[in-house]
């Protein structure tokens, strides 16, 4: 069967042992107390569609309002299934947006129970996804809750329709300035975002448009919500700080006027009068062009809090990007753009309202292909905060090369940075626990289009899918992630499992190893496109994302000795090992260190023979791809299969320009040959 990918891994395609699932799932559906609109009812559809897909039965699930006591599967929340069952599930303790899953096997039931509506939705989307795996259901008795109450994707749309950095075609929100008639897409890319836990998107980008804020596009906005509802997914927007004096009229847009506040006031009450259930702000404030309280000398807590003010009596959420940095001069040998975040917001922790979230990307810099953990996880204590990631390969290859990106965020959220010695993961940071905040979570890029693969590529979608998974729970392998993933998009058998996989897991590595090594970023074109090999972009502008290569040597030195300093903003233990060479992993040493090219890495290979092996190796692995993918001609639907062929192949050849103009790069600044003699010597 042909399949254009717009399904995602909802295809709830039947497992091989489905006929054994068959007795354990009752052919009747419980909804209780559930409103057209609301999420329960959804869950209701989905469940009946979903159960009849997936264990091969044409119409024969019901969806009823006839209580029974047996061979009935309710759909509720915990609240309703007490009133109406009595206290079978009383002892279950169930908060936000968390879910109870059991199957009772004395009267054949099953419960899909929700601490709220959205719970109860989520719950449901578990149950099919333990179906479509083909799990044993017969035993099921899970709680599940979400690791932090944010889990939101962000899309960088523009109103004019198109999208930054847009891989997946054009907006499914915005067309012509305005709001699009057609939202069809729009409640799909709602279902998706709710089967794997999402429950905020904020539509336009984060250089944002102040025509958004007009009456008609706030009507439009309304549309869109009343699209997301029915899945929990609440909208929510980016605003353009400046928008009292660009759109709004008034003389200025500072912070504290009281005019602007209370336009802002009266603005947020016409968005939620629209939009009741409005999940928030995303604010890109100060960076790169936008407009920001800094204009007017006032705090970056200032320009946080006066949306969070206006927005507290609707229980809306302000997410404050912390990719705050300016222009930099790279002849002083002390400036740093990867200094800036905690620069820019140590001075202001505690000093940010209950309902600010900082937003900060996983790194300090810019979603390289390396990057350590950025250091202000460990320095905002008092203030919530989330960490962003992209699920829109920005600098990793635009969907055009396989880079499975789960392995790259864990490593962040794995990362312990022993603030005051005591264990603090970032994943235990985020989620609110270490410093005992009430709100915390991820965001993520994501960029989706109109392009029927939603990101413009099958493969890429493990992304979207591996960020839902990590978002609702950081433990989660990305082994265990990316095979669920196959499975639901691709089937059961064993071999396009493996293969898949292990495309997968070899992928990011691969693009690091033909791309920037060691730390020194992603060598990349930074000026334009972020595509394709351009190493001497890098250096000699104001970006800061210099390499500081010259004919001995390349690499920042971060130390606090003798470089920008940035090391040291590291709690003590962790600032200890990056302060030297000889205590910094390898991946890493280049980003914290100016080293020669002669010089000795732990691996033992000198940093230039690194380049040069790394290069042939990550090339070599992405010609085995295609190798690897063809290898599976015949097990899968031949759309899906030659899209994928021809992405491979492209980045088969790809990674080779990558390899001659990097390797030819530094063999041209180093003159030093390849040991092996496949560059430099003619
Ligand atoms: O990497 C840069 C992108 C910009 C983006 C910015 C950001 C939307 O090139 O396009 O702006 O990051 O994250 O704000």
């Amino acid at each position: 069967r042909a399949e254009d990918g717009s399904a995602a891994w909802l295809r709830y395609a039947p497992p091989p042992n489905a006929h054994q699932l068959q007795q354990y799932v009752p052919n009747k559906i419980a909804i209780l107390n559930g409103t057209v609109t609301s999420p329960v009812f959804s869950a209701g559809k989905e469940l009946k569609q979903g159960i009849e897909s997936i264990l091969h039965r044409n119409n024969a699930t019901s969806i009823t309002s006839h209580l029974s006591r047996t061979d009935i599967i309710i759909v509720g929340t915990l609240d309703q299934f007490t009133k109406a069952y009595g206290n079978i599930g009383s002892e279950t303790k169930l908060e936000g947006d968390s879910f109870w899953l059991k199957y009772d096997t004395s009267l054949k039931n099953v419960y899909i129970i929700g601490a709220d509506q959205r719970g109860a939705l989520y719950g449901v989307f578990e149950y099919l996804r333990l179906l479509a795996l083909g799990s044993d259901v017969s035993k099921l008795n899970v709680v599940r809750a979400p690791m932090g109450p944010i889990r939101w994707v962000n899309q960088w749309d523009n109103m004019g329709g198109d999208i930054t950095r847009e891989y997946g075609g054009d907006s499914i929100f915005f067309s012509n300035g305005n709001i699009s008639q057609n939202l069809t897409r729009a409640g799909q890319f709602a279902r998706i975002l709710s089967s794997i836990g999402i429950n905020s998107c904020v539509v336009n980008n984060v250089n944002a448009n102040a025509t958004l804020l007009s009456s008609s596009n706030i009507q439009g906005l309304a549309r869109i919500a009343d699209v997301f509802r029915p899945w929990g997914v609440q909208l929510s927007i980016s605003i353009d700080f400046a928008a009292p004096q660009d759109f709004g009229g008034l003389s200025t847009y500072d912070p504290v006027d009281p005019t602007v506040v209370s336009w802002w006031d009266s603005k947020v009450k016409e968005l939620y009068t629209a939009i009741p259930d409005m999940g928030g702000f995303l604010i890109k404030a100060d960076s790169e062009g936008q407009a920001g309280p800094a204009q007017y000398n006032r705090t970056l807590a200032q320009g946080a809090n006066i949306f969070a003010d206006a927005l507290a009596p609707f229980n809306g959420i302000v997410m404050y990007r912390a990719f705050v940095y300016n222009q930099l001069n790279e002849s002083d040998m002390k400036a740093d753009r990867a200094n800036a975040a905690v620069q820019f917001f140590q001075p202001f922790d505690g000093q940010f309202r209950d309902n600010v979230v900082v937003q900060i990307k996983n790194g300090p810099i810019d979603f390289q292909v390396r990057e350590p953990t950025s250091p202000l996880f460990g320095v905002l204590q008092k203030t919530n905060v989330a960490m962003e990631v992209e699920v829109a390969q920005e600098y990793l290859g635009q969907q055009c090369h396989l880079v499975y990106l789960p392995p790259l965020w864990k490593l962040t959220l794995d990362f312990d940075l022993q603030v005051d010695n005591k264990p603090s993961k970032v994943r235990d940071i985020i989620s609110g626990k270490r410093f005992n905040r009430a709100l915390g979570g991820m965001a993520a890029v994501t960029n989706v289009g109109l392009n029927s693969t939603w990101l413009g590529s099958h493969l890429a979608m493990s992304n979207l899918y591996g960020y839902g998974r990590l978002a609702w729970d950081a433990d989660s392998s990305s082994e265990e992630i990316i095979q669920d993933w196959i499975r639901l998009t691709f089937g059961h058998d064993q071999k396009v499992i493996q293969v898949i996989q292990d495309m997968s897991m070899q992928s990011w590595p691969a693009y690091e190893n033909y791309s920037g090594n060691l730390g020194i970023q992603t060598l990349t074109d930074i000026l334009y496109t972020h595509f394709g090999p351009n190493p001497q972009t890098a250096d000699g502008n104001g970006w800061g994302q210099w390499t500081r290569t010259d004919k001995y040597g390349l690499g920042m030195d971060r130390s606090v000795s003798t470089g920008t300093g940035f090391s040291g903003q590291y709690p003590p233990k962790v600032a200890k090992m990056y302060e030297t060479f000889e205590t910094t992993p390898d991946e890493l040493a280049l980003w914290f260190h100016h080293l020669n090219y002669t010089h000795k890495l732990h691996s033992g290979k000198t940093v230039i023979q690194h380049f040069y092996d790394a290069h042939y190796e990550g090339a070599q692995t992405a010609a085995n791809f295609v190798s690897m993918w063809k290898s599976l001609d015949g097990k899968i639907d031949a759309e899906r299969f030659e899209d994928v062929l021809e992405r491979q192949v492209y980045q088969a050849g790809h990674s080779i320009v990558w390899r001659d103009s990097i390797v030819n790069y530094f063999y041209n600044w180093s003159g030093i040959p390849d040991t092996h003699g496949r560059v430099g010597h003619h």
